[in-house]
């Protein structure tokens, strides 16, 4: 073979490697799991999925080379929308559609040549499979943290249809352009807000495990907000900034709120319900937008300041949200510049009226009456009594105007919180506490190709949980019938299985007929993979204690929060039910780049897909996978563009012809070797052996691109015969075999091996010839060259110190100090 053939490499050495079971964990020894994020069936593997597995191929590689039991699993998260999209296109059903390109993918995976142990093979459509996601559903029913409620969704009125966020444009359907508004449904909610407070701190642990982007974009997600609750009257306010509690105007609630529908006075109940249509009417972004004008509506209503006692007027608005806090906020517009925004718009005080002298509150302050007219212009705040602050109250607030705060900086501002709390606990009107940005876990999808919420509703009974030995319900077939969202589940329509009796009473009861959200399928595959076949529960407990939690979890950075959130808290939440004994899934994390094209993303839609199967088909298996390696950092973006899969091809092909060229016999000892090849290979595996261990694995490929020069040196200067060319012909071998399967396998061969490079084991590097080479260092005497003295050029302070300390120059003298700038320079100061 002297043109590098990868094409009849990979015919050769696929069935070989089948054979031989190379990546079945041996079940003993020291062990290691590596996860890559499982794919999704949407067509061919891409260049992402080309990417991320050549990564974690990789590490497992690397731990099986170092003799680690290594559990490598693959499989599919194969419910989710996109299938019955494709279904509702073309007409197939939606299993059809996705079990056709599991074959096609799983096709391509084996070509791939990943270490994956094709006995994990799961599908999360499989009812082996999703029978465990409804027990899992159910485990967390009985605690309480799978719960309905009603809440709103987009929802088109021309097409009758709720709709995604991603659907909704500038306010309108994507399909029909008709206005969409939000509509109440009743729905399952995980309730992830109960675990926020662990899975923000437990983000600590995974500090220089997981990338710090992550990490950040996880802390943010959750956000956590301290500060306190206060009561203003009717109207409870979370607040950051209890020290500017004094310089309160007004309160704001959100429209879309209990709280506003329920204080809004009759008079004032036409304007409220004409705004409350117009932000109900608003998309998500705008209601995000920072520059869109501040829009409100006066309640009617009044809240009492609890300090003063003030009649403060409460105003909805739509930048209070309703789900955050309370949805409702004191506005103070001399710091909030919202706030400040809002009282300009609406002309409203920026500060309350200086409060004349008057003796503190000794009760409850007096209760808010509406005035004559309902404008809020009209409304003179002295109307009510204004008080003087007690004696215990923050000194900021002592009898001037509130800004006063404007000052608190730092410590300042943190004893001004806590002044006002305390005194808030005092009177009893509040107390400290936290807010989270983060929202329950919607988890219920009125959509067809999803795993069945495993309930029944029976007037009499209520929800009534499916028994754990009638599961799985079984997605029932609904081959032929309109899968369109319609704003009930497709499921509804199927009768025969919908209609069941109730598992308690009996009586006439009818199953739930949503589904799960994909992410909660994808919530604990990791789990499974450890015994996939298992049928006694979701998992065999002794394989889990074996396997997990995984060491190194591969995927992209799109999944930083929604997946890898929902994976921790399922973690958290299989330990609280004493199913596992670790609350993290993920040791270690790697998130690839994105593979681009001249800078831009690649999409059907632009017409700009570089595709895999072309890629493969052109330059071989190998050269993709060294090429997607060898670009950048694995975290970096990858522009195809810049890169030269031609040019892996090429030293793929040089690396094969100097096997080739290695006369020396197999076994032969290096010892007799070229000792400067020989430090050059042991000094390059200990840096490769590094640079896996950081994940570092473009500047190890880098390394092993040395390995082969300095060899392919060696040969053309007459050293074919040398054992030390044997020796980086090998090594280099078991190294390419983590990045390029087939090329090393086939170096393996033509250096006189039997098949199987993979299990060869990682070579011992002799730390002997790994140091680095000796280098001189001057040694000077008050600052005068005395001596020259030959160190490792990797020496430490210390030790060249107590060298040069030695030395006979410096022997016999008062020494009062050294300076040591190590390998090159010490100089001894003496008295
Ligand atoms: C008075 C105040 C004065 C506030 C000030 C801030 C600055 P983070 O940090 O994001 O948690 N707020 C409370 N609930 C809200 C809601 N549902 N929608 C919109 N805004 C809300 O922000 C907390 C602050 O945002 C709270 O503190 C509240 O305004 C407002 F100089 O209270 B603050
Ligand atoms: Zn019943």
């Amino acid at each position: 073979m002297s043109d590098y053939d990868f094409a009849a490499l990979q015919r050769t050495w696929q069935p070989v490697w089948e054979s031989l079971d190379l990546f079945r964990p041996r079940g003993s020894g020291p062990r290691r799991s590596m996860v890559d994020m499982f794919a999704y069936p949407s067509g061919d593997l891409h260049m992402g999925h080309a990417e991320a597995y050549a990564f974690g191929d990789a590490v497992a590689r690397f731990w099986i080379q170092q003799g680690y039991d290594v559990l490598h699993p693959v499989g599919w998260d194969s419910f989710g929308l996109p299938a019955e999209n494709a279904a509702i296109r073309r007409g197939t059903h939606p299993a059809d559609w996705t079990y056709a390109n599991i074959e096609t993918q799983a096709a391509s995976f084996r070509q791939y040549a990943t270490s994956v142990d094709w006995r994990t093979r799961l599908h999360t459509s499989d009812p082996s499979y999703y029978r465990w996601t409804q027990w899992l559903f159910l485990r967390l029913l009985e605690r309480g943290l799978a719960v309905r409620r009603r809440s709103a969704v987009n929802w088109c009125p021309a097409d009758r249809t709720v709709l995604a966020n991603e659907q909704v444009i500038a306010g309108r359907c994507e399909r029909c352009g008709a206005a969409v508004t939000k509509r109440d449904l009743t729905q399952w909610f995980f309730t992830i807000t109960t675990y926020a407070d662990q899975l923000l701190d437990d983000l600590d642990s995974l500090e220089g495990h997981w990338p710090s982007a992550v990490l950040t974009m996880q802390r943010n997600w959750i956000g956590r907000s301290t500060g306190a609750y206060l009561d203003f009257g009717p109207v409870r306010v979370f607040t950051t900034r209890p020290d500017t509690v004094h310089g309160a105007t007004f309160l704001v609630v959100a429209p879309d709120s209990e709280v506003a529908a329920s204080l809004c006075t009759p008079g004032q109940r036409p304007a409220f319900d004409a705004y409350l249509a117009r932000v109900r009417a608003a998309s998500e972004i705008e209601h995000m937008a920072t520059d869109r004008p501040r829009t409100g509506v006066f309640l009617g209503a009044y809240g009492t300041h609890p300090f003063t006692g003030a009649r403060l007027p409460i105003w909805a608005a739509d930048y209070v949200l309703p789900g955050y806090g309370t949805g409702a906020v004191m506005a103070v517009p001399a710091h909030d510049t919202r706030d400040r925004e809002f009282a300009d718009a609406f002309n409203l005080p920026h500060t309350p009226p200086s409060p004349a002298a008057a003796p503190p509150p000794t009760g409850p302050p007096p209760a808010a009456s509406p005035p004559a007219t309902p404008s809020p212009t009209t409304h003179s705040p002295a109307a009510s009594p204004p008080t003087a602050p007690s004696p215990t109250a923050p000194s900021h607030a002592a009898g001037t105007t509130a800004p006063s705060a404007d000052t608190a900086v730092g410590h300042e501002r943190d004893a001004a919180i806590a002044a006002v709390v305390a005194e808030a606990e005092a009177r009893g009107v509040g107390h400290a506490g936290v807010t989270y940005r983060l929202r329950d876990w919607l988890v219920s999808r009125q959509r067809y190709w999803g795993c069945p919420i495993p309930v029944v509703h029976c007037a009499a009974c209520g929800v009534v949980p499916v028994p754990d030995d009638q599961l799985p319900v079984v997605l029932p077939d609904l081959r032929g019938a309109d899968l369109a969202p319609r704003g009930v589940s497709p499921l509804a329509a199927a009768r025969d299985w919908a209609e069941v009796d109730c598992p308690r009473c009996g009586g006439p009861a009818e199953r739930d007929t949503d589904t799960m959200d994909t992410f909660v399928d994808s919530s604990w595959y990791f789990l499974r993979y450890c015994s996939p076949a298992y049928e006694q529960g979701p998992f065999d407990p002794e394989a889990v204690r074996r396997w997990m939690p995984v060491d190194q979890y591969v995927g992209g950075a799109e999944h930083a929060v929604l997946h890898l959130l929902y994976v921790r808290f399922f973690t958290k939440v299989l330990r609280d039910l004493g199913l596992i004994d670790f609350g993290e899934p993920f040791r270690r994390l790697l998130t690839q780049g994105q593979v681009v094209l001249n800078g831009a993303a690649m999409s059907k839609s632009k017409g700009n897909m570089v595709d895999l199967g072309e890629q493969i088909a052109a330059h071989g298996v190998d050269a993709v996978r060294l090429t997607m390696v060898f670009a950048g950092p694995p975290g970096d973006d990858i522009d195809w563009a810049d890169v030269s899969p031609s040019g892996s091809s090429r030293f793929l092909g040089r690396v094969l012809r100097l096997a080739a060229d290695v006369t020396c016999p197999p076994g032969a000892d290096p010892a007799a070797g070229s000792p400067q090849l020989r430090r050059t290979t042991h000094r390059l595996l200990r840096t490769i052996t590094d640079l896996m261990e950081e994940r570092r694995l473009n500047v190890a490929v880098a390394r092993a691109m040395e390995l082969a020069n300095a060899a392919r040196r060696a040969v053309d200067e007459g050293l074919a015969g040398d054992p030390a060319v044997r020796e980086a012909a090998e090594a280099l071998a078991v190294v390419l075999s983590l990045f390029t399967p087939y090329t090393a396998e086939e170096m393996w061969a033509r250096l006189g091996h039997e098949p199987g490079v993979a299990r060869a084991g990682w070579p011992a590097v002799d730390p002997a010839l790994a140091a680095e080479t000796t280098v001189t260092c001057a040694l000077q005497v008050n600052g005068k060259l005395r001596d020259r003295l030959t160190v490792p050029a990797d020496i430490s302070a210390r030790d060249l110190e107590a060298l040069a300390l030695g030395s006979p120059a410096v022997a016999g003298r008062e020494i009062r100090r050294t300076v040591v700038r190590p390998p090159t320079l010490v100089n001894v100061v003496t008295g």
